[in-house]
């Protein structure tokens, strides 16, 4: 009697061990009927695959990620505990759009899972969450709002037999070609200011083509305020320059460029604006407005007050790299933000109105100040384009 027990026992321990079931150490079970051949290829519906340039997971059983790259259903990535993940690197941003994923035993339980995408490796966002089938072990396709980013991240929260996450394959799926073109460079690279409509200066030392410091290739602007200048009759002190951008209403752009604060930039508890983007009627803040304040750099949207969207401590010294990507409208529903400061995405998108009811909007560059402030102060830009595409940009 014992020995039929100790038997039954231990044809239970396998038949549960062949099903992969939930254990504390060693890998997911054993090989069987139910896995896909291992000469089994990939094949995806519904769905370009893009090749990844790298994969990493939050752990392994010795079936390690690479495994779920190799075209071939019968190897895998596993790991053991909900909240396993594993993360594709496309290697840039891409358009992207969705996930295939071959689960491992995926004809025999279904798993429910997150995906979540990253422009940087740093900042993540959700952009699907649900459950396989559990009827397959070919490539299921899920499919989320195309998007521009470099990394997909499969989450897993667990199955209907065990807590094994186990992935044969898994690709991240092209999204529609996204638009590009350059719209506008200014470089200065043409030694002057010609790639701008106007500028409003009290005299062209005040808006200086300089030969050092440069962001890129052999020419920037070098922009000086002192207390009084005054071009236009107007409030503050300015000197800048003009591009009439006229961005249509529902219109969408990314903006880049590269700005430095002098060593000496006055530290001032009032505003110092180096980059906005001005109403196109005369009075009230302008909608969006990059500036120093005290010693602080801040995004304001919305006017006065408006809301500030984004704020770091002011380095000067040395440039620093924006690409500002917008979606241009006067409706909080539909207009929208995003940043990227010295290459890390600083302010995921955010929606909000950026432009006023009725108008359309034009970019200054240079420095834009309170006149209460008294010290002399320079800034650098450099290296301005406005595109359609973030490729474009970067
Ligand atoms: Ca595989
Ligand atoms: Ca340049």
């Amino acid at each position: 009697m014992n020995r039929t027990l100790l038997l039954a026992d231990l044809l239970l321990v396998i038949a549960v061990s062949a099903c992969g079931a939930p254990n504390t150490s060693g890998t997911e079970g054993l090989p069987d009927s139910h896995v896909a051949d291992a000469s089994t290829s990939l094949s995806v519906q519904n769905c370009t695959p893009l090749t990844a340039t790298s994969v990493l997971a939050s752990g392994n059983d010795g079936n390690g990620p690479q495994n779920t790259m190799d075209d071939q259903l019968g190897t895998r990535w596993s790991n053991l505990g909900k909240g396993s993940w594993i993360d594709y690197d496309l290697g840039s941003l891409k358009s992207m759009q969705g996930v295939a994923i071959a689960w491992h035993e995926g004809n025999l339980r279904a798993n429910t899972f997150t995906v979540s995408v990253s422009p940087d490796g740093m900042s993540y966002t959700p952009v699907y969450s649900g459950t396989s089938t559990g009827t397959t072990t070919a490539a299921e396709t899920y499919t989320f709002s195309a998007l521009t980013s470099r990394r997909l991240r499969i989450t897993f929260q667990g199955n209907t037999l065990n807590e094994w996450a186990s992935i044969a394959e898994a690709r991240v799926c092209a999204g529609p070609a996204t638009a590009s073109g350059v719209v506008w460079k200014a470089d200065f690279e043409t030694k002057d200011r010609s790639q701008w409509d106007r500028a409003q200066m009290v005299s062209a030392d005040r808006l200086a083509v300089v030969t050092s410091p440069v962001r890129q290739g052999s020419y920037a602007l070098k922009a000086t305020v002192k207390q009084g200048d005054d071009p236009i009759n107007s409030s503050g002190n300015r000197n800048e320059l003009v591009k009439m951008t006229n961005e249509p209403s529902g219109s969408e752009y990314y903006y880049r460029w590269s700005t430095m604060f002098a060593a000496d930039f006055p530290s001032a508890k009032t505003w110092q604006l180096f980059t906005q983007w001005h109403h196109s009627g005369s009075s009230g803040s302008p909608p969006v407005e990059f500036y120093v304040y005290g010693e602080e750099v801040r995004l304001n949207i919305g006017g006065s007050p408006g809301v500030i969207v984004w704020k770091t401590p002011l380095v000067r010294g040395k440039w620093h790299d924006f690409i500002f990507h917008v979606k241009w409208s006067a409706s909080a529903s539909v207009g929208f933000v995003e940043l990227y400061y010295d290459g890390q995405l600083v302010l995921p998108k955010r929606y909000i109105a950026t432009q006023f009811s009725g108008q359309v909007n034009y970019l200054k560059v240079g420095l834009y100040r309170s006149d209460t402030v008294a010290p002399t102060g320079v800034v650098y830009h450099d290296n301005w384009m406005m595109a359609r595409g973030l490729q474009d940009v970067l």
